[in-house]
């Protein structure tokens, strides 16, 4: 079967509905294409971007970055990329994932947005699924070779006509193209595909428009107090939606301030950008945030500058929460968000109560919340719990997807067929409208902010010819959150070693982060009533070996 097209590329929102957007103002008809220009004309000298692009720091003003997106459009215009065209971007925190992106919006054309984590498997995947006609790349990140990675890709796929390296004297000719105007893309059309974190088998491709990513920007930007003189540290991998977009490099700019492109979050590394860039707020996993806590009580670093520290992506402890501010000396800001849409921060001036114990409230007011009964999984938007209780988090609104990207079978059961996006997430939700989350019902293991999706790395588990059954779960880590946990049952008289099976996992060419961190081989698997293998009984096992160990 083919992965390309089951189902349309972009399902939008009820015409009465998009009204009501922007009779809201929400949808402003602004492009970021045409977002960047204004900027330039607003901010022109005043720093955008600063990074290391190869090994040589960079500062980029609003107006250099104008010029360099301008050009860079053009190059890419130049190669044959048209209005339309996927384009995969795999770049670590360098300069020019921020003017490669603003090139391609302004082409019109469509950045998919992978991690660095990614290997051949994964992007073989969105690059067939999207039919991408390009991969933008750097020559090396992290030890491994993107630029070859890039080309085995491309050999394989047939839209796949350019692999594009970052540094490379071909990429600093496209860069230096004659500069060009092109056609407004339309505002209410798609931008980029963002790539959900996967829960049934691989990551599902997210359709977002100028329009709706626009609002959900501003308004980030607007609940996190940026202003002209703030300076942002993406320290997180910038491709993900929270560093990205939450209020992310896109929101900093978006009022006029300075984005510092950290090359690694490390406290080491991040410390010394604080201090030598004045940094005013950034943007971390709970695992990260507890690292930085730990390091900042024997840092010489001068940490001063640092106001608001945001913090999501999975569960930030109540423990954790209370010690970020005092060891750093700032504020904290907890972000609960998906790729999907949907952002909730808690506002810099709620109690601490709430900063604390929450996970925060919605961006916008037409953001609609319902939270059904969590043992239904095909609960409606009808089937709310009391005020109060726990129940699985619907919702839509005007920056929430209507469905994925050529997934019209995922889409039935993803969505309500009131257009509500199915979470997948336990809330409880409070008189003020702050949601707390208590857990999750969909089948993905939150390894520190990282999403893995039980389905994926069982399906790459059973391919090997020793094993019968493969059951992925998590388990609770106390510096991660969860970690995953392989349960394996072997064909009949084989007997995998767990080393063994982790290697075959990783070769198969998948990001590191969803080998599984443990491997159990046993006999056969608990079931449920209905004879489906009982996760909830493996879960308890795990745990009884932890408590017995
Ligand atoms: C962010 O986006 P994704 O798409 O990688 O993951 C979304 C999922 C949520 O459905 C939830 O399960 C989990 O990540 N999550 C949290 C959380 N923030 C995200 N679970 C508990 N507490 C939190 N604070 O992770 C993302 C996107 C934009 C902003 C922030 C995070």
């Amino acid at each position: 079967m083919s992965v390309r097209s089951e189902g349309p590329d972009h399902i939008a929102w009820p015409p009465e509905v998009a009204a009501h957007y922007r009779a809201a103002g929400y949808w402003r008809g602004q492009t970021f294409g045409a977002l960047l220009t204004t900027l330039a004309d607003a901010y022109g000298t005043r720093p955008a971007v600063v990074g290391q692009s190869a090994d040589h720091p960079v500062r980029w003003s609003y107006a250099e970055l104008d010029e360099r997106a301008h050009r860079l459009a053009a190059g890419f215009a130049g190669l044959g990329i048209r209005a339309g065209e996927r384009v995969l971007v795999q770049l670590p925190n360098v300069p020019e994932f921020v003017s490669v992106i603003f090139a391609l919006w302004r082409l019109g054309a469509w950045p998919v947005f992978t991690l660095p984590a990614h290997r051949h498997t994964e992007l073989r995947y969105f690059a067939e699924k999207a039919e991408a006609s390009a991969i933008v790349t750097v020559a090396e990140h992290e030890r491994h070779d993107h630029a070859a990675t890039a080309r085995a890709v491309a050999a394989e796929v047939d839209s796949l006509r350019e692999v594009l390296v970052v540094g490379s004297p071909e990429f600093t000719e496209l860069s230096a193209a004659e500069p060009r105007e092109f056609p407004d893309p339309d505002p209410e059309g798609v931008a980029f595909l963002q790539l959900s974190g996967g829960s049934t088998g691989l990551s599902k491709l997210i359709p977002r428009t100028h329009d709706d990513y626009l609002y959900s920007v501003r308004e980030s930007a607007r609940i996190c107090a940026l202003r002209p003189e703030s300076v942002y540290l993406a320290a997180l991998p910038v491709a993900h939606n929270f560093p990205l977009s939450s209020p992310g490099v896109l929101g900093t700019l978006h009022a006029g301030a300075t984005a510092v492109l950290a090359p690694r979050p490390d406290p080491d590394m991040a410390f010394r950008l604080i201090e030598s860039e004045r940094v005013t707020i950034s943007a971390v996993v709970p695992p990260l945030a507890a690292a930085w806590v730990q390091a900042a009580a024997r840092t010489d670093r001068d940490l001063s500058s640092l106001d608001v520290l945001l913090v999501g992506g999975a569960k930030c402890a109540r423990e954790l929460a209370e010690r970020i501010g005092p060891a750093l000396g700032c504020r904290l800001q907890q972000v609960f968000g998906m790729a999907e849409g949907l952002v909730c921060y808690t506002r810099l001036d709620d109690p601490d109560e709430l900063v604390l114990g929450t996970q925060g409230r919605p961006i916008s007011p037409d953001d609609e919340i319902r939270v059904v009964d969590p043992d239904d999984p095909n609960a409606t938007s009808d089937d709310e719990v009391p005020p109060g209780e726990v129940g699985a988090l619907l919702t839509r609104g005007p920056y929430t997807i209507r469905g994925y990207y050529r997934a019209a079978e995922h889409n039935a059961t993803a969505f309500t067929a009131d257009g509500f996006y199915r979470t997948g997430d336990l809330v409880r939700r409070l008189p003020s409208g702050h949601l707390e989350v208590v857990g999750r019902a969909k089948e993905q293991i939150n390894r520190g902010g990282e999403k893995v999706s039980a389905e994926e790395v069982e399906n790459h588990l059973m391919a090997h010819p020793e094993v019968l059954d493969a059951a992925v779960v998590s388990v609770p880590d106390e510096y991660l959150g969860e970690r995953t946990c392989a349960y394996v049952v072997p064909v009949d008289g084989a007997r995998p070693s767990e080393a063994e099976l982790r290697r075959f996992v990783r070769d198969r060419g998948i990001a590191a982060f969803k080998v599984p961190d443990l491997v159990v081989v046993v006999d056969k698997f608990p079931v449920t009533g209905v004879g489906k293998t009982s996760k909830r009984e493996l879960r308890a096992a795990l745990a009884a070996r932890a408590g017995n160990g």
